[in-house]
């Protein structure tokens, strides 16, 4: 969608919520408020996503759409990247860390604030899921490493080489340099956060990642954390991230967004804040990219980013889009 009518949309959008508000604690609605008022109707199901990914998005769909819950649809939904060996950020085929070792991160929360996480997570290609067991077998939310390893094989996963041919060459030629500048969003695919609303209403959102390539063996960023790189809160929305986690964790960006949300900023406006709290603490600095993303309880979404190329893609009952985001720097 061009930048322009999608900015038009969501003042649109918001414009109807702020009436909506104060139509319907008016006692005594005309005809045409009570039109405006069935107009904002919430929207469910829905599903976003970060980045382009059309086979995710078309999975969550899948499952929302046959009347599966918010919390299957996220973790199916992010799966299919995760088992996609050409995407070389999230899962079997991610970018291996400077020792070689390819290790994952990823996090899963639901409508009732349930969540689980693993982190430094190797040998394993659906972090996701080794998440959603974090949460629903054990009193904790996060697992590390070795230890999240022996719990994902107890729970049944295989043990598997996470590297690919690709990824193996590139980290050989990369080891002729071992630059330590890490590379991120180097192409328009990358960290996968995805949160999704279900035909009740409800919401759930997960984010998993292999993080940024050749980082400093046991770095952990921001999309296994909760508040972080994901953040759901059933009465107010959702929020996820990409990018340079670092910066991310240091605003808790997921959490803040919600919590703008819920003192009445549209998930547009809150993104822009979310960003905006970055970019006041790294004053004038250019080198990274962070992208918000995120959804209210009406179903609205909006999105916003330090540098022009982020995108996410959307999939509700009026269409499948992938949106471009306006940016921090044009
Ligand atoms: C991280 N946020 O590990 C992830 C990486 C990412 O776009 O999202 N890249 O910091």
């Amino acid at each position: 969608m061009e930048r322009r009518k999608f900015l038009k949309n969501s003042s649109l959008t918001a414009a109807g919520l702020v009436s909506a508000t104060t139509l319907a604690s008016c006692k005594t609605e005309t005809k045409s408020e009570a039109a405006a008022i069935a107009a904002i109707e919430p929207i469910k199901p829905i599903v976003v996503c970060t980045w382009n990914f059309l086979n995710a998005t078309n999975k969550a769909w899948e499952v929302l759409s046959a009347g599966g819950n918010a919390l299957d649809a996220v973790e199916q939904g992010v799966m299919v990247e995760e088992a996609d060996v050409t995407n070389e950020t999230v899962g079997k085929g991610g970018r291996p860390d400077r020792d070689g070792n390819v290790t994952l991160d990823a996090c899963i929360m639901d409508k009732d604030g349930n969540c689980g996480s693993v982190v430094y997570l190797q040998n394993i290609a659906h972090p996701v899921s080794v998440a959603r067991k974090v949460m629903e077998e054990t009193p904790h939310i996060i697992l590390a490493g070795k230890g999240a390893e022996k719990f994902a094989y107890e729970q049944g996963f295989k043990k598997e080489d996470l590297f690919t041919e690709s990824t193996r060459k590139q980290y050989e030629e990369w080891l002729k340099t071992s630059k330590y500048e890490t590379t991120i969003n180097i192409e328009n695919h990358d960290t996968i956060g995805m949160l999704a609303i279900d035909a009740n209403g409800d919401i759930a959102g997960a984010c998993t990642t292999s993080g940024m390539a050749y980082k400093v063996g046991g770095r952990v960023g921001d999309s296994p954390i909760i508040g972080a790189g994901l953040f759901i809160d059933n009465e107010v929305g959702g929020a996820t991230a990409t990018g340079v986690g670092e910066e991310v964790i240091r605003t808790v960006g997921s959490f803040l967004i919600v919590e703008l949300m819920r003192q009445g900023k549209s998930p547009q406006e809150a993104c822009e804040e979310g960003v905006k709290r970055i970019m006041k603490k790294n004053k004038g600095r250019k080198d990274f990219q962070i992208g918000f993303l995120a959804i209210n309880k009406n179903g609205e979404t909006g999105g916003y980013c330090v540098h022009p190329g982020f995108t996410y893609r959307e999939y509700s009952e009026k269409g499948h889009e992938n949106r471009e985001v306006i940016s921090f720097y044009e």
